[in-house]
């Protein structure tokens, strides 16, 4: 069989060339915030290199994401504690660090020690591991002085987990799809915009842990299923327009646009082989109340992603009676 001439590999290898291969500090300390997509990223057209089938635009919530510390671990293999917690080599989270850290291994094959705590719930549809992914390549290129742009450094998150290359921006952003094999062009950038007054409350049904991985679930929902031949170009319309919207901040438009996205999104997944079903019975309590709540004037809408969970899209000016919703 031929090898793959492109790989994440290649392509670290291409970005860092250059950049220092020696660590400059002894540890450093990050933050990256997590994002809700508002036009959603679901299906890949290459599953190795994380490169989308559509382009996607997001909001990164202030307040939650991972802080992360990293510095080079003595010992002979990777160390990693979540929350407080030393976990074993053969967890999967710590399999899927390494195997990250294994494309940043230069000359000398150092090892690393990754400290993260997280204020949101880990693998439950709130985008955990954009955060986390967006938060390890910031600390490495702050661990080895990489002078990189932003562009560079979201293909590396990119290359983690597709979301993560959003979070590496506070407030909206955008990821777009590319066309290029080797993924150079697919990248999140700010929108720029400042609009304090859009805000996002989370209504947490549910912690846990999600029974299909996103990945999983939109790999089976690309192969499997019949709804997902409408989704790229549906989906790269809405991102277009829910970009253009906010740089009018036209909260309708975007509020619309996005809650239409969620639901398509839902239902290419339901259609999938066997289905993809990340809701739970209070999932649609929860957005007959926001239609009822519409009905009344108050101008509120949902997104729902690989969960459960509902985020529901406001205005500040009506903070409260969303609250009394949740
Ligand atoms: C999003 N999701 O745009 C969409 C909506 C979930 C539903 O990005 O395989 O964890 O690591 O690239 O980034 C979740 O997918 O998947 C996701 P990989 P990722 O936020």
């Amino acid at each position: 069989m031929l090898e793959k001439a492109i790989t994440k590999a290649s392509i670290v290898k291409m970005i860092l060339s250059g950049q220092p291969v020696v660590p400059s500090e002894k540890a450093v300390t990050v933050f990256a915030p997590t994002n809700i997509a508002l036009a959603k990223y679901w299906g890949k057209r290459d599953t190795d290199l994380h490169l989308p089938m559509n382009s996607s635009v997001s909001l990164s919530l202030k307040d939650y994401g991972c802080t992360t510390t990293l510095s080079i671990c003595e010992g002979d293999c990777d160390r990693v504690i979540l929350n407080g917690e030393a976990l074993p080599a053969e967890h999967p989270f710590v399999e899927k660090a390494s195997a990250f850290f294994d494309l940043f291994r230069t000359k000398a094959h150092y090892y690393f020690k990754l400290e993260t705590n997280s204020n949101i719930p880990i693998a439950a549809g709130l985008a955990s591991s954009a955060c986390g992914f967006a938060a390890v390549v910031k600390a490495l290129a702050a661990l080895f002085q990489w002078n990189l742009s932003l562009r560079e450094l979201s293909i590396l998150a990119r290359l983690g987990s597709g979301s993560a290359s959003r979070s590496l921006y506070d407030g909206f952003s955008i990821w777009h799809k590319g066309r290029r094999e080797d993924g150079m062009d697919s990248f999140a950038e700010s929108l720029e915009v400042d609009w304090p007054e859009f805000q996002i409350g989370l209504c947490l049904l549910n912690k846990a842990e999600k029974k299909i991985s996103s990945r999983e679930g939109m790999q089976r929902t690309v192969e499997t299923s019949v709804l997902y031949q409408v989704w790229p170009d549906k989906a790269e319309q809405d991102a277009e327009a829910i970009k253009r919207a906010i740089l009018k901040k036209d909260f309708q438009t975007v509020g619309e646009l996005a809650e239409n996205n969620a639901l398509t999104m839902h239902a290419t997944m339901l259609a999938a082989k066997p289905p993809v079903c990340y809701w739970e019975p209070e999932t649609l309590a929860i957005l007959d109340k926001v239609w009822a709540l519409r009905k009344e004037g108050v101008p509120v809408y949902a997104t729902m992603d690989a969960g459960p969970n509902v985020k529901l899209l406001h205005l500040k000016k009506d903070a409260d009676v969303v609250a009394a919703l949740l």
